[in-house]
This record gives structure tokens, C-alpha cells and sequence, in this order.
């Protein structure tokens, strides 16, 4: 199974990427797609529209944009639902122990991690970034 995450842009900001690398491979994901992209408004605005009604979005969306992130599909069984446990609560102060957002990240509103919240989502979001051809190319097979 594969799953979306997004190193944002203060992680990259703050050279966290390798350690956040090495923390999801640690857990079992193997990397199957990543690039560096800067977002534009658009892309950002149409990615987090969901919470286009929220008082955080115009903020959220300047922050996705200030600079490059990274992108990646990571794979391994149960990979949404492990996900989400190893990157931790959207707020840091409420994140457990031991989880990238408590680890590294500063505040909710810049959490240093994305990561896909279900399934659907998830097959939504890697094709938001990575074309299946790609995904071909490198594998031989998507994986999807
Ligand atoms: P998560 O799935 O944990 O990334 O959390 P959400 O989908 O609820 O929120 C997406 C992003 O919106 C967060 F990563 C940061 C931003 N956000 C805020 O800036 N303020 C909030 O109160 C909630 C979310």
C-alpha cells in the first residue's frame, strides 16, 4: 500500500529532510517517488481546498508556498493508517512521543510533515504530484 507525505517547507528550511528521511525509513517505508517542487498558489489552494473555509487556509497556503518542498510516495503495509501514527497529532504540543511533528516541528500552523489521511485520499494526493507513468518508469509497475 502507498501513502503521500510532504515534507514542507520549514522542514526544508531548517535541514531536517535527512533526518526525517531516515526516521520514515526507520518505519518500515520505502521511498517509491520524491522531488523538490516550489507550490504555486494555485496548486497549494487547490491541494489543501478542503479547508478552503477555514480561517488558517490563506495562511496555510502562504506558508506551503514560501518555499521549495518535497513530495514522496512511501509504501509499506498499512501505510495511511502508519503514517499518520509515526508523523503524530497536527499540533506538536499534542503529538506523542517519539513522532516527527514532536520532534521537530514548532507549531501547528508549521508542522514540518503532510501525510495523507485515508486511503482515497491518499491515491488523490500521490497522483496531485506523481504521474502513474512515472511511477512506471521507475518500478516497472506503479504499485497502485
Ligand atoms: P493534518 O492532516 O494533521 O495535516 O491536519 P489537517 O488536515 O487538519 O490540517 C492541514 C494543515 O492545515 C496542517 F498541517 C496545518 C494547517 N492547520 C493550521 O494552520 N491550523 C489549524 O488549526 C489546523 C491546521
Amino acid at each position: 500500500m502507498q501513502t503521500l507525505t510532504i515534507l514542507k517547507p520549514d522542514a526544508v528550511e531548517a535541514g531536517l529532510v535527512g533526518k526525517i528521511v531516515a526516521h520514515l525509513e526507520e518505519a518500515g517505508f520505502t521511498i517509491r517517488a520524491s522531488r523538490m517542487i516550489q507550490l504555486s498558489g494555485a496548486e497549494a489552494k487547490a491541494f489543501y481546498e478542503v479547508h478552503k473555509e477555514r480561517p488558517f487556509y490563506e495562511a496555510l497556503v502562504r506558508y506551503m508556498t514560501s518555499g521549495p518542498c518535497i513530495p514522496m510516495v512511501l509504501e509499506r503495509d498499512d501505510a495511511v493508517g502508519h503514517l499518520r501514527e509515526v508523523i503524530g497529532a497536527t499540533d506538536p504540543a499534542e503529538a506523542a512521543p517519539g513522532t516527527v511533528r514532536k520532534l521537530y516541528a514548532e507549531s501547528k500552523e508549521r508542522n514540518v510533515i503532510h501525510a495523507s489521511d485515508s486511503a482515497e485520499n491518499a491515491v488523490k494526493e500521490i497522483d496531485f504530484f506523481f504521474s502513474r507513468a512515472e511511477l512506471e518508469r521507475l518500478w516497472g509497475d506503479s504499485g497502485r
